[in-house]
């Protein structure tokens, strides 16, 4: 049966645009899968970092897939890869990365493994998750916590802007 799926993106290295629009072209190629559509680019602070970092660039795809929560997740860590995600052999979270791609909600399936939670446990805090997901699903719900866009007003404090647009020669 086909679910409802949506993909948190985010890149702060070696041209994070270009990172996002590549993993939004490999994201349209997971089998059984459908992008149905993915919101504008956000540049936002780094949330969490203990040391400095580059700013983020955000967005949010919407998919229809007919694959389970974890082969989904699966073909979410192969794209990573292929775009050269390194991960901290000692387990540090939040390093600057070249793509992150999470799965943050699918349909309205609550979940607690070790690799795979869902809805995802930080999005609702977050405005770099709320923002390009709320511009293309402005009445989508987290599960046990109701609507996206009113955890958005409570974000007021974090910094995020819609990125300029940029001609590419
Ligand atoms: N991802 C994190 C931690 N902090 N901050 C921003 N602005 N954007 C992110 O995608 C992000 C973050 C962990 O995945
Ligand atoms: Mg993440
Ligand atoms: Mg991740």
């Amino acid at each position: 049966m086909e679910a409802q799926a949506f993909i948190g993106m985010g890149s702060n290295l070696a041209h994070p645009r270009r990172q996002l629009a590549r993993a939004a072209r490999a994201l349209s190629r997971i089998p059984a899968t459908r992008v149905v559509a993915v919101s504008s680019n956000y540049t936002s602070a780094p949330v969490g970092a203990d040391m400095p970092q580059p700013d983020y660039v955000n967005a949010v795809a919407q998919l229809v897939t007919s694959l389970p929560p974890r082969a989904l997740l699966r073909e979410l860590m192969l794209i990573e890869r292929r775009q050269q995600r390194t991960r901290d052999a000692g387990g540090r979270r939040n390093l600057p990365r070249t793509l992150d791609l999470d799965l943050l909600l699918y349909r309205a399936r609550t979940l607690r493994t070790g690799r795979l939670s869902l809805p995802h446990p930080r999005m609702h805090e977050r405005a770099f998750v709320l923002r390009p997901l709320t511009e293309i699903a402005p009445s989508v719900r987290v599960p046990g916590r109701g609507l996206a866009r009113r955890w958005l007003a409570r974000t007021a404090g974090q910094r995020i802007a819609p990125t300029r647009a940029h001609i590419l020669h």
